[in-house]
This record gives C-alpha cells, sequence and structure tokens, in this order.
C-alpha cells in the first residue's frame, strides 16, 4: 500500500568527474536551491541533509584503456559512497536521496544499498531510468567516461578488480528493470542480451505504455517484499523538457509518463532509495530542469492533485 513517513537523508554528492563535461559538481546545490528538503517535508516525511559526500584518495593502476578519464577520482568515489549509503540506510524507515552528481556515483550507491539489503535479508530491486543502460566494462567503454560504467560494476561483470574498489555488495541483473532506454552502445547492447535485466526501450514504451510495464515490474518487487531502488537520470526525460543535463537524446519520457511512473511508485510504498543524477546546472534554463527533478521527487514522495482514494497499483 501506500508510502508511509519516511525518514528522508539528503545526500549531495558533487562528483562530475564521470561525465564528458563539467558543471555536474553543482547538482548539489542546484537541488538545495529549488528547495528539495522543503518539498519533502511538506508532504509529511521527516528530512535531514547530511551535507556532501567527500571522495576518498585511491591510487589504482594505470588501465589498459586509454581512453578512461578520472579513473582514480571515481574508483575513490565508489569507495566513499558504498560507505555513505550504507550508513544513510539503516533503519525501517530510512529513505536516503543521492543528490548528483553524475551517474558514475550509481556504483557506489547501489554496492552500498546491495550490503545493507544482503544483511537486513531482503532482495534490492532496482528501476533504472535512463536514456542509456550505463552497462560498460572499463574495457568495453570508448568514450572513457566513468558515468557509462556503473551497472556493470553493480551485478558484478568483469574487469572492474584492482581498478574500482571490491564491491561492499551485488545486484541480481534479474532485479533491474531499465525505462527510457534509447541510446545504446554495440558492446552493451551485446552485454545487455544475455545479463537477465529487464529493457523497456523506448520503443517498447511508445508501443504498450509505461504504466502496464511498470505495474508488471512492481508485482514482481511487491511478491518478494523487496526494496527498491529508484535510479532516476535526468536524460530519461525528454530534453524538450529537461535541457539541464550533458547527454541529451531526443525521444525521452514526457511530463506525463516521468510524474505517472513516480506516483505509481508512491502507491506501492516500495522505494526505499533515490538517486537523482547527471543534473547539470551550467547547462539548465533558470533553474527550470532542477525544478523538474524535486517536483518528480514529491511525485514519488506522495504529492497528488485530487485526494483520490487510495489505488493499488
Ligand atoms: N549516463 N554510452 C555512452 C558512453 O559514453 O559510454 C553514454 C553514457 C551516458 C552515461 O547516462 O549517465
Ligand atoms: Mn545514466
Ligand atoms: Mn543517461
Ligand atoms: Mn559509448
Amino acid at each position: 500500500g501506500m508510502m508511509k513517513p519516511k525518514q528522508c537523508r539528503l545526500i549531495g554528492v558533487p562528483v562530475q568527474d564521470g561525465a564528458g563535461r563539467r558543471g555536474c559538481e553543482m547538482g548539489p546545490s542546484a537541488f538545495r536551491t529549488a528547495d528539495i528538503a522543503s518539498a519533502i517535508a511538506g508532504l509529511g516525511h521527516g528530512v535531514t541533509d547530511l551535507g556532501n559526500v567527500a571522495p576518498v584518495a585511491l591510487r589504482p593502476p594505470a588501465h589498459g584503456n586509454a581512453t578512461l578519464k578520472f579513473l582514480p577520482e571515481v574508483a575513490g568515489w565508489t569507495a566513499a559512497l558504498a560507505a555513505a549509503a550504507y550508513e544513510a540506510s539503516a533503519g525501517p524507515d530510512a529513505l536516503p536521496v543521492f543528490m548528483g552528481g553524475d551517474h558514475s556515483l550509481a556504483a557506489g550507491t547501489l554496492t552500498g544499498l546491495a550490503r545493507r539489503a544482503e544483511e537486513s535479508g531482503r532482495e534490492l530491486f532496482v528501476l533504472w531510468l535512463d536514456a542509456h543502460p550505463d552497462f560498460h566494462t572499463l574495457d568495453s567503454s570508448e568514450s572513457g567516461n566513468l558515468h557509462g560504467v556503473p551497472m556493470a560494476y553493480a551485478t558484478g561483470r568483469g574487469g572492474f578488480d584492482g581498478y574500482f574498489p571490491p564491491a561492499a555488495g551485488r545486484i541480481k541483473p534479474e532485479n533491474v528493470c531499465m525505462m527510457g532506454i534509447r541510446s545504446v552502445d554495440p558492446a552493451e547492447r551485446l552485454a545487455l542480451e544475455s545479463s537477465g535485466i529487464a529493457i523497456h526501450d523506448m520503443r517498447t514504451i511508445d508501443e504498450y505504455g509505461i504504466a502496464p510495464l511498470l505495474r508488471g515490474f512492481l508485482r514482481k518487487v511487491q511478491d518478494a517484499q523487496g526494496l527498491l531502488h529508484v535510479s532516476l537520470d535526468v536524460d530519461f526525460l525528454d530534453p524538450g523538457i529537461a535541457p539541464g543535463v550533458g547527454t541529451t537524446v531526443p525521444g525521452g519520457a514526457t511530463f506525463r509518463e516521468a510524474h505517472l511512473v513516480m506516483e505509481m511508485l508512491h502507491d506501492t510504498g516500495l522505494v526505499s532509495s533515490v538517486d537523482l543524477v547527471e543534473l547539470n546546472p551550467f547547462l539548465d534554463e533558470r533553474g527550470r530542469t532542477a525544478i523538474l527533478m524535486v517536483d518528480l521527487l514529491a511525485s514519488l514522495l506522495g504529492r497528488r492533485v485530487l485526494d483520490y482514494p487510495t489505488r493499488s497499483f
């Protein structure tokens, strides 16, 4: 049923080294400027701003893929974030919200949350809302931008040992559902085919509608009484409504599709943590993308237009 009052914990992650363009380090400031804390508190949830995470210093060896950028820095963020995510997810009502920062931060949050889930005897599920699957290994990345690898790392694909920290916990690929996908590199496509990850690309969403596809996944999470992490990349949204991101891809989710996903998530009461990633305030227009992301989080946390009777999904 519906989401109960949560203890929301805001965690700023000013990482931009994983993205191809500078600016995501300003993301946490933009979310605070858009008054994310008041939006949450106004819905009856507790909210504590834990401030920003800082990376630890790691010195992995040089990697054979010479295109990789900022490998030591992203590895250091991953170690710090796995610990931060594990800590911030303690307690039955905890709902950490990681304010990015580029999507490389999910290497840390997913693995730290997976460790928490393992210790509490629950399955961790992941709803990945993104134009991209971010399923490259360190070897297969062509751009060298490490925001393209977190899902591969968190699901235990090979080649990270000795470069990234040992994963704190692992996500089962069968527990991952991706929606909004419309830009996939050849190496990712090949690896996804045999991965067990459920992928609802934009073509499938256009054809079947986003609600039935999401409902199928949420039933699975509910049947397992799982924990549910939502990783929301700004580029899940159509660039026409969300210009503040470095990796725009045409044909993204509409305003109502995105809100509907959040409203349905609220009605399940299953969400236990959220990443808000890839916001680049340097590319935004008068804060509109930051405000939209905060409004989407508000829908996930119970904002509604009318006081409907509780809906099952
Ligand atoms: N993101 N597949 C592309 C690359 O550079 O590896 C795009 C990655 C986008 C990353 O969406 O967070
Ligand atoms: Mn992404
Ligand atoms: Mn993306
Ligand atoms: Mn690529």
